[in-house]
């Protein structure tokens, strides 16, 4: 196998920079020598890639498909570097030059092909499959602008376009001649074949080309690299004169401005669901063009096409790929002749479905109209699958109305997509314990007592690679110098850092890591337009997407009442904190861009009052996005998790906090369940409602916040300052519909949805705790180490070989 040394790198670099340049290397610019040392860095996995290929193709291995609309990968050069161990060859070059990989690696713009976690997760799952050895392709869209980038203006949020690709992303590889088309619109005739069968014809149809760039995932160690493939749409029509002449002039224009169109921009919205017709064409085009190609590799290789299952699984990453099933199903009848019975047999044993959340605003449901009019023939076969259903449910429950109110795909004019994913999978399956759960007993309960069997829990997990030892280099040398390098493939190791955790010594290098780390965040936030940060202060970092749900206004509501209490006795007995926010929020989502005001507003009161003498200070970090996550989870000493609970499902920056040393402060959501229990929950600070409590109320009308307004003076003090312009003379407007959220049931249903009032003293109550326990350093270290100790279960290279395991049943590769 090719391994690059010291010479072969530097002459590499001096090769690229002429070929793609012609320049020297003293004249090249970070931007050139991040693209040269790129390249080079490619070449040596470009061959790892093809031995890669070869190993699976000989060994005929079964292959998962990720089937994801998103995958949010964070910068790639520095990972790559890491997975092929060239980390000291690429120091010694660059230093040489005189010049620092950090920064080198500030150049490379973020691939922000996803809006969170669950385009986070996909990207930890593809390199969890790498690193483990399984043949897998991620399957997605090659957005032209990602998840855009974040500007704060006075306070507010600005979206401003992301442009990833504008200067070339050295890492893809356009493979034109796997591009295959994908049809919208027209009508389907139906005919006979010679055989007297009937067949069904899409005609009258606009198409594009879809053209598949590849990216390699590079395993770590192991000379292993998968695909992530990501779809551009180019024109089949190619306009010109020809057509001109044909009268297809107006055909030719539309072709091309569909081919422009859908894979233009990512849809920004994080579990909400707004029925857009361009985004059902981008679902369609990807997932057609993947399930395309995966039957055809398939087919290059194997006879019989029901044995498909055998080799191949797609696992869909929520219901936004879910046409997955319509789209098996038209291959399988439309273009290999099979019986309907045969194609569904396939089709049941191929696909799976992994549901990502509770909240009835993010599912999908497509009104029959629009859907039919742009996938007339997937329409035909989902009323057709929904047909057989219903005759299903009407033998088993004798008709029974409520089952198929609560079960059928086709119901009150929209198709509901989740409704089609768990009727065509052969596995559902919820992200943490408390979330399958309720996917069991509520959301999907008439399913799960039907098929019981399908159901099954996979808690997330995320990469200890990217999240640990790309992102927090202290921490993860503190780690091996006394546990050996083993957990960087097997985070179960990590246990054995449990026996240094009450150790002095540990416990002092522990905390001035961390101090270092917060240092590091404290510059960069300097740099970023930032107030100025004590790291001397406790970082409480509550770093996520924007969302009622997450509960930021509990956070900042918490601020507001510690400021004002300070105000009241500048004298109290408090901790100095840094309260840290990072948060994007969908652009058309307005009260949580007016609680991203809020936070700025509160954060310039209270960072500008001289008399409080710096005890808090808030900080907003503009554009939170993977590559600054990395440094702010290696900083932080309290995560923030304080959704309502039952409705986060899971969370996967809990899990990176509690590796980088942080100590949990949330409520029993999610998997900070499971990290409760791991940890053990008196290393932890829980708080507030039980999932168990919050559902009890929403079934019997919610509760009223109007009381605890009423009697607490606290709350009702932060509350009338909100509204009032104490935090902001001019735009405090923007509060008036955050507090009417909380109190005026102007909303249908209920004020405080969330139960912020409701929580809000065992919160604060919570808080106390925190301050109180971080005086005593000792412990703190103690905790913190053994936080880091018992995060073992949350890799998500345990995830994966539970859906190795349970669900796609695949073979590990050794090369
Ligand atoms: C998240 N979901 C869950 N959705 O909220 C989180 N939705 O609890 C979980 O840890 C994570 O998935 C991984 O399982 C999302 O991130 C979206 O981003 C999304 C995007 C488009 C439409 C709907």
């Amino acid at each position: 196998m090719k391994v690059l040394n010291k010479d072969e790198l530097r002459h590499s670099i001096e090769e690229y920079l002429k070929i793609l340049y012609r320049k020297e290397v003293s004249e090249a610019s970070r931007m050139q020598i991040y693209q040269a040392l790129s390249y080079s860095i490619k070449d040596v996995i470009i061959d790892q890639w093809m031995s890669t290929h070869r190993a699976f193709e000989e060994k005929d291995v079964k292959t998962v498909y990720y089937l994801s609309m998103e995958f949010l990968l964070g910068r790639a050069l520095g990972n790559n570097i890491i997975s092929l161990k060239l980390d000291k060859v690429v120091n010694t070059v660059l230093e040489e030059i005189g010049i620092k990989l950090e920064d080198i690696e500030e150049e490379e713009p973020d691939p922000a092909l996803g809006n969170g976690g669950l385009g986070r997760l996909a990207a930890c799952f593809l390199d969890s499959l790498s690193t483990l050895g399984y043949a897998a392709v991620g399957c997605g869209i090659r957005y032209k602008y990602g998840m855009f980038k974040q500007v704060i203006e006075n306070g507010f949020q600005i979206e401003v376009p992301d442009d990833w690709l504008k200067n070339g992303y050295p890492f893809e590889m356009k493979q034109d001649d796997l591009s295959v088309i994908v049809k919208f619109g027209g009508y389907v005739r139906i005919t006979k074949d010679e055989l007297g069968r009937e067949k069904y014809i899409q005609e009258n149809y606009s198409s594009v080309r879809a053209v598949p760039y590849d990216l390699p995932i590079v395993g770590y160690g192991n000379h292993i690299v998968n695909t992530l493939r990501i779809w551009d749409a180019e024109a089949t029509n190619h306009f010109n004169l020809d057509s001109f002449d044909k009268g297809d002039y107006q055909k030719a224009v539309e072709d091309q401005n569909l081919a422009r169109s859908i894979c233009e921009v990512l849809y920004p919205n994080d579990s909400h669901y707004a029925g857009k017709e361009l985004r059902l064409k981008q679902q369609y085009f990807f997932v057609s063009a993947s399930i395309q190609r995966a039957v055809l590799k398939y087919m290059e290789k194997h006879e019989d096409i029901h044995k498909l299952p055998e080799k191949v699984v797609f696992q869909m990453n929520d219901t936004h790929p879910s046409v997955t099933v319509a789209e098996l199903m038209r291959i399988l009848l439309d273009d290999y002749n099979l019986s309907w019975e045969e194609a569904w047999e396939i089709t049941t044993h191929s696909c799976a479905y992994t549901n990502h959340t509770i909240m009835s605003e993010a599912l999908e449901k497509w009104p029959i109209d629009l859907f039919s009019k742009l996938l007339p023939r997937i329409y035909q076969l989902i009323e057709e699958i929904n047909r057989r259903f219903l005759m299903n449910i009407k033998v088993q429950y004798n008709g029974d109305p409520n089952k198929i109110e609560k079960m059928a795909i086709i119901y009150n004019g929209h198709i509901r997509m989740a409704n089609l994913a768990i009727v065509g999978s052969f596995s559902v399956n919820g992200v943490a314990e408390l979330h399958t759960d309720i996917l069991k007993k509520q959301q999907l309960r008439d399913f799960y007592e039907m098929t019981p069997d399908k159901f099954n829990n996979k808690t997330n997990g995320i990469t200890q690679r990217r999240f640990l030892l790309h992102g927090n280099p202290l921490l993860s040398s503190f780690v091996t110098s006394r546990i050996g390098d083993k957990w960087i493939t097997n985070l179960q190791h990590m246990k054995n850092l449990e026996e240094f955790a009450k150790d002095p010594k540990s416990q002092r290098e522990f905390m001035e890591i961390k101090y270092q780390n917060k240092v590091r965040l404290a510059e960069y936030i300097k740099l970023h337009n930032g107030p100025e940060i004590d790291p001397n202060s406790i970082f409480d970092v509550q770093v996520k997407r924007l969302h009622e749900y997450k509960r930021q206004l509990l956070n900042i509501m918490h601020v507001m009442y510690l400021y004002e209490e300070l105000k009241k006795n500048p004298n109290m007995d408090i901790v100095p904190r840094t309260f840290i926010f990072g948060a994007k929020a969908s652009a058309g989502y307005h009260r949580a861009k007016a609680i991203i005001k809020l936070i700025n507003s509160v954060g310039d009161v209270i960072n500008n009052d001289k008399s409080i003498n710096n005890k808090i200070k808030v900080v907003f970090i503009e554009n939170y996005r993977v590559s600054n996550a990395e440094m702010i989870f290696a900083a932080a000493d309290v995560s923030e998790q304080i959704s309502t609970a039952s409705k986060e499902a899971s969370g996967t920056g809990n899990m990176k906090f509690m590796l980088n040393g942080a100590l949990t402060l949330g409520t029993l959501d999610g998997a900070n369940v499971e990290i409760a229990e791991e940890v053990g929950v008196e290393n932890t600070f829980i708080f507030g409602l039980t999932a168990d409590e919050v559902i009890h109320y929403e079934l019997h009308g919610g509760y009223n916040p109007r009381e605890i307004y009423d009697h607490d003076m606290g709350v009702q003090s932060i509350m009338k300052h909100m509204i009032e312009g104490y935090y902001d003379p001019i735009n405090h407007d923007a509060f008036q519909d955050i507090y009417n959220s909380l109190l005026d049931s102007y909303q249908l249903d209920r004020a405080d949805q969330y139960f912020i009032l409701k929580d809000f003293r065992s919160y604060v109550e919570a808080q106390r705790k925190v301050q109180e326990a971080y005086k005593d350093k000792s412990w703190w270290a103690k905790t913190a180490i053994l936080n880091v100790a018992n995060c073992g279960k949350f890799s998500s290279d345990r995830t994966i070989e539970e859906y190795v395991k349970d669900i796609w049943k695949l073979e590990k590769v050794t090369l």
